[in-house]
């Protein structure tokens, strides 16, 4: 139970409440209360509701790799976690203000109350119990060190190079440099490690239906990974705000120039990656024919 005494000492000749304390103590005590455990359970069964609310309504992408599902799970986990505690402390609050509220001509300050032990511990160890269990959460799901190493040994490394505007793709372990703004391809079902670089601000390399995000920073090499385990195109959106042209980095956005990766069977991406090859051999001796034509005339 939460009990708020206060000492009445109100002076009918002035019609006013008085700020003296001997006067004050003369008066009459006013106790009001509120039951703590029957509002903590009404505050859970409120928050239960919004949180079920949000996860039912909730318009996430389609789970297009390996990781995306357990990442979602640990999403709803922490909406239901932080629902439950808005629901409770939002009670409380609205509850607490409307029964401890002073009279419209109470000018004094409240009482100082302070040292209440037991409480102090109960709303440090709540918080700390919640938080090591989202961290241990977040670790079990999050930690990516086997899907790295597979795309290393037997998966695919990307270079991915973000400017303003657009993103411009290297295949580490295929020898291919693609052009600006040429879509990225890659085989379904196989690890790939993405190493990422910019050339001027930083932006931010965002696979929603991956649930894969991750920075591109001037003057570092930031790595993620992930397995796309569907075929099909999905949006690239640039999660940063980096200049005039952020809105083109958003491939979900008409009039954008920035492709969708596309991701194809392992048949569809041996065939592509040929034809990149067979491209690349062509524009490499077109060149070299001018260049000797070039010194020969
Ligand atoms: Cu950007």
């Amino acid at each position: 139970m939460l009990r708020v005494v206060r000492k009445r000492g109100y002076d009918a000749e002035r019609g006013q409440f008085d700020s003296d304390l001997r006067a004050r103590s003369k008066g009459v005590s006013e106790v009001k209360t509120i039951k703590v455990l029957p509002l903590a359970l009404l505050g859970t069964a409120v928050g239960l509701v919004i949180s079920l609310v949000l996860i039912f309504t909730r318009t996430l992408p389609v789970q297009a790799s390996a990781e995306a599902a357990g990442i979602d799970n640990l999403y709803i986990f922490f909406l239901g976690f932080s629902g439950i505690i808005f629901g409770i402390v939002m009670l409380f609050l609205v509850v607490a203000v409307y029964r401890f509220r002073a009279h419209p001509n109470d000018e004094r300050e409240g009482d100082n109350v302070h040292g209440i032990t037991w409480l102090e511990v109960v709303w440090t160890v709540i918080p700390f119990v919640i938080v090591v269990l989202c961290a241990i959460g977040g670790l079990m799901v999050l930690r990516s060190g086997d899907v790295e190493a597979q795309a290393r040994t037997s998966g695919q490394q990307i270079h991915v190079l973000g400017y303003q505007f657009g993103w411009k793709y290297s295949y580490l372990n295929q020898d291919i440099d693609l052009k600006d703004q040429q879509t990225l391809v890659l085989p379904v079902n196989e690890p790939v490690i993405f190493e990422l670089e910019s050339s001027d601000v930083i932006h931010s390399f965002w696979v929603p239906a991956w649930r894969m995000q991750m920075n591109a920073t001037p003057g570092q090499v930031n790595e993620t990974s992930t397995t796309p385990t569907k075929i099909g195109t999905f949006e690239i959106v640039c999660a940063y705000l980096c200049g005039v042209g952020h809105t083109n980095m958003n491939s979900a956005l008409p009039g954008s120039i920035i492709p969708k990766v596309q991701v194809v069977s392992k048949s569809d991406f041996d065939a592509w990656v040929s034809k990149q090859k067979a491209e690349a051999a062509k524009v490499a001796e077109s060149s070299s024919e001018e260049m000797t034509t070039g010194s020969a005339g």
